[in-house]
């Protein structure tokens, strides 16, 4: 596209936005946004939604200044399916990405950055993308390869070129980001994706922070000697700090005549760590390993002390995320750009910190299925506090297409979020949810489900090779641990919650069905 051909578009485009604001000191378009992403981020570990453990105070910043969305989902816990529903505004069913294992993102698709460039937008992405093919719909795009690694990081650039950059992830790619923003064409308005790998495993941390958290003791979550009854599939999987956290590649606790599964793998981490920036790693865990193989917990003990690990490792990614957040947010005032801009944080997906004694997500369950959402709006939106109607990530593309004064396709299954934030109530905002996850067998061998969750209750259908139904009253049971399927007096509830399912799977062309026999699914 030329560049006057662009700036028209863009005209018209912010013309619109003007117009579908109207009214006295409404918003002013046009504007920008900033689209920040963290993997595995779960909202307990924000102390704008969770008190209990740390303390975030650039994120609070966002909800404080801003909103904070209460009930916040994903359509399919997990990271490229998470990635995928985002940027096309689509359920599973439909942008084709069901699983990390086995999808490559079809790269032809619609999404969302590629009809903001339409209309005139610079677009970009820095960091986690996740999705087998490169990026389209990108001005720049500069992205980690897979997982990415968190020192001294690799990055694929749009030449194709691997490079090596040196230092800590989270501090590059925010580097990276600030730097295309401060590049950018200055009469054009812009969206940025900025897409952190922190906070996933194996959780290491800054330099700078290895010693931090190391005198906190974390309270355990009431739930972490869950024994499932009533629950064969959360039974089966393999995410349990006790049992499946490796004491070496997740707990650090490297030892010369100690042979695990990932041991290989935390070495080639650890080992990209220049000799300096190495004794210092080493320095920190020494008394701590040293501790402990004298020690020599067991049982009950093991499973407390790899929690206690667990959370300050995760606490210190945290803190350097939150950092550069930081980093962000400031950087736009600076230079006058917090009154046109969206700002937006959120995460892939939740996480387990220790609740039914499990670390990852996937699970259809409360901790997993939800994903922090806080954002600070343009002037002009005045609307503050909690928004607590129930959005889903492929409500994402939808809400940034109308922010941009951009028509939202039909096809799109996700709902503009803009109305919310503009203060109004919509009357016929969605009362229901729809998820379905995939990927099994697999790593932590969550079973294949999906399910309708509303603001009371969720009802789960385990299929592929398990076919268990679960009900939960989520305002009787927040923590899901009673199973009511099948219970005398829920008859009614199930019999609605499964036609409400049966709608929302026509609705997003799903063609799983009830029975296991019935199932269509199968993503390949
Ligand atoms: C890796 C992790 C898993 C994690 C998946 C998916 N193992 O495979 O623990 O569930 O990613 O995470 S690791 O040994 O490589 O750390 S996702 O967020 O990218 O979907
Ligand atoms: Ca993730």
């Amino acid at each position: 596209m030329n560049n006057s051909h662009s700036k028209l578009l863009y005209w018209i485009a912010s013309t619109a936005a003007l117009a579908s604001c109207s009214g006295e000191d409404k918003p002013q378009g046009p504007y920008n946004i900033v689209y920040i992403m963290t993997d595995d981020h779960t909202a307990q570990m924000m102390s704008c939604y969770d008190r209990r453990y740390i303390e975030t105070p650039n994120l609070d910043r966002i909800a404080r200044d801003g909103v904070r969305f209460t009930n916040s989902f994903v359509a399919n816990s997990l990271s490229g399916p998470s990635r995928a529903c985002m940027l096309t505004g689509k359920h599973s069913s439909e942008n084709r990405f069901f699983d990390n294992s086995t999808c490559v993102f079809d790269a032809e698709q619609q999404t969302f950055p590629k009809l903001l460039q339409k209309a005139g937008y610079q677009t970009a992405v820095v960091g986690k993308w996740h999705l087998g093919s490169m990026p389209t719909g990108f001005d720049y795009w500069e992205v980690i390869p897979g997982q990415g690694d968190y020192y001294n990081p690799r990055f694929i650039t749009m030449q194709r070129d691997t490079i090596v950059e040196r230092g800590y992830l989270t501090n590059i790619i925010t580097d990276k980001s600030l730097e295309w923003i401060d590049k950018r064409d200055k009469e054009r308005p812009f969206c940025i994706l900025i897409h952190h790998k922190a906070i996933h495993r194996n959780w290491l941390p800054e330099l700078k922070y290895l010693n931090e958290y190391e005198d906190k003791t974390f309270p355990m979550p009431d739930t972490f000697y869950d024994d499932y009854e009533g629950r064969p599939a959360a039974a089966a999987q393999e995410m349990h700090i006790l049992e499946d956290m490796d004491i070496i590649y997740d707990n650090k606790m490297l030892h010369k005549d100690k042979q695990t599964m990932y041991k290989g793998a935390y070495l080639s981490f650890i080992g990209r760590l220049s000799p300096e920036e190495r004794k210092q790693y080493d320095e920190a865990y020494a008394p701590i390993i040293e501790e402990f193989y004298k020690k020599n917990p067991q049982g009950k003990e093991l499973a407390e002390w790899k929690y206690q690990r667990y959370m300050r490792d995760y606490a210190k990614v945290v803190k350097s995320l939150d950092d550069n957040v930081g980093r962000v947010l400031d950087y736009l005032k600076e230079n006058g750009l917090d009154k046109n801009t969206l700002v937006v944080y959120t995460s892939d997906q939740g996480f387990y910190m220790g609740e039914h004694g499990w670390f990852d997500k996937r699970f259809m369950y409360e901790e997993s299925m939800r994903t922090p959402l806080v954002m600070t709006l343009p002037e002009g939106f005045d609307r503050k506090g909690d928004i607590e109607e129930m959005v889903q990530n492929i409500d994402y593309a939808p809400t940034f297409l109308e922010l941009a004064g951009v028509k939202v396709p039909e096809d799109m299954h996700g709902e503009s979020m803009v109305p919310l934030l503009k203060g109004e109530k919509p009357k016929d905002w969605r009362t229901s949810l729809y998820y379905h996850f995939y990927e099994y067998p697999a790593e932590h061998m969550v079973k294949r489900h999906y399910g309708v969750r509303t603001d009371r209750y969720k009802l789960i259908h385990f299929y592929n090779d398990i076919d268990v139904w679960e009900l939960y009253d989520l305002q009787q049971d927040p923590k899901e641990l009673n199973n009511l399927y099948g219970k005398q007096g829920y008859e009614k509830i199930t019999s609605e919650l499964k036609a409400e399912l049966k709608k929302l799977q026509e609705k997003y062309k799903d063609p799983t069905r009830f029975s296991p026999s019935e199932d269509r699914s199968e993503p390949r």
